[in-house]
């Protein structure tokens, strides 16, 4: 069958046999993530209609304000997983703690955790900016039929099984990864079904774009300051082009398929920076490698670093090779 018009079952079924563990797993972990994403679809997409907009009137363990799509797409993210008899605990950005799952099937063979950002970039919701779900998914690590533990959330990033995003853009994309390479299907609205539509996406070497909030830029240790005055000096391919959306997966999209870096360094502000290992970076950093791309803190690679907190964060540089390597250079130096 000719890429261009396989859908997304199709593609898992092709492809379950890449997939290390047994052959059904993989398809419940992924379908379970493709339903939760159409109903968010539908709620982001209507979102200036109905009174969604604004926030619940609470706020989660970072302290920001829960906008009340933040809060529906938890609960519907949360509920497909736990209705699949697939995953044993689920750790996301709006919920203090993990979650156990108590499989109803009393030997509790769930074998996997899933970590997620149900919305990231919310803040973009009420200026209809694109915004993203991103997940990360481990094998748990201790014994199957255990109650699932915070050792099976803190694992490093090379652990992972599976991680993606869904981009709630112009089109509706799930974009994800097995270890395999990198895949990206648009979602046909009229009829509910994901179509591969970028086979094997890849992170040019080199890149004209980056992405940071400059807004900060008297903040950031010197290094970064350095890497920006180099993107913006008239020399050889430079200038580059600085485009920040503010929200990660639509960054991050952009520059996997045109080309660049994203940054959120650490800052006078943010001693570790903003995003989160866990459910940001982790798993936007094995997309990056498998897309022959890189993900550093600025001195290391992300999916090394040894996690010791469920919400922890790290400064965070992702995208073109050259680019990530060309910025470690100067926070090397400096
Ligand atoms: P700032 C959204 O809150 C987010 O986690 C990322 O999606 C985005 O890139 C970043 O924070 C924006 O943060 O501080 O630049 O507004």
């Amino acid at each position: 069958m000719s890429s261009k018009n396989k859908t997304l079952g199709e593609f898992i079924i092709e492809n379950q046999t890449e997939f290390r563990y047994s052959t059904g797993e993989l398809s419940k972990l992924i379908n379970a993530i493709r339903l939760a994403a159409k109903v968010v679809n539908h709620e982001v997409n209507k979102a200036g209609l109905v009174d969604i907009l604004g926030t619940a009137g609470d706020t989660n363990i970072q302290g920001e304000n829960q906008q009340k799509l933040d809060v529906l797409a938890n609960e519907k993210f949360i509920q497909t997983l736990k209705n699949r008899e697939i995953v044993c605990g689920i750790a996301s950005e709006e919920e203090d703690d993990f979650i156990s799952i108590n499989s109803q099937d009393e030997n509790h063979q769930n074998k996997y955790v899933v970590l997620i950002d149900p919305l990231d970039g919310s803040s973009n919701i009420d200026v209809n900016v694109s915004v993203g779900t991103i997940f990360s998914i481990y094998r748990r690590i201790t014994p199957v039929g255990t109650p699932v533990t915070l050792d099976d959330f803190l694992q490093p990033g090379k652990n992972q099984v599976a991680a993606g995003y869904i981009i709630y853009g112009t089109s509706t994309m799930l974009v994800y990864t097995t270890g395999h390479g990198v895949n990206g299907f648009t979602l046909n609205p009229a009829i509910g079904t994901f179509y591969l539509s970028h086979p094997n996406m890849q992170f040019p070497e080199d890149g004209k774009i980056y992405s940071v909030n400059e807004g900060n830029y008297i903040h950031f240790p010197q290094g970064v300051k350095d890497y920006i005055k180099y993107c913006q000096k008239e020399e050889g391919d430079r200038p580059y082009t600085s485009r920040y959306i503010g929200s990660l997966v639509s960054d991050f999209h952009r520059n996997m398929i045109k080309g660049g870096i994203y940054m959120y360094p650490k800052s006078s502000k943010a001693q570790k920076g903003k995003l989160r290992l866990l459910y940001e970076c982790n798993p936007m950093a094995f997309l990056a490698e498998q897309a022959n791309g890189l993900a550093s803190d600025g001195h290391q690679r992300i999916m090394e670093i040894q996690p010791t907190e469920l919400h922890e964060r790290v400064p965070f540089f992702c995208g073109s090779k050259n680019m990530v390597e060309k910025a470690e250079e100067f926070m090397a130096k400096s």
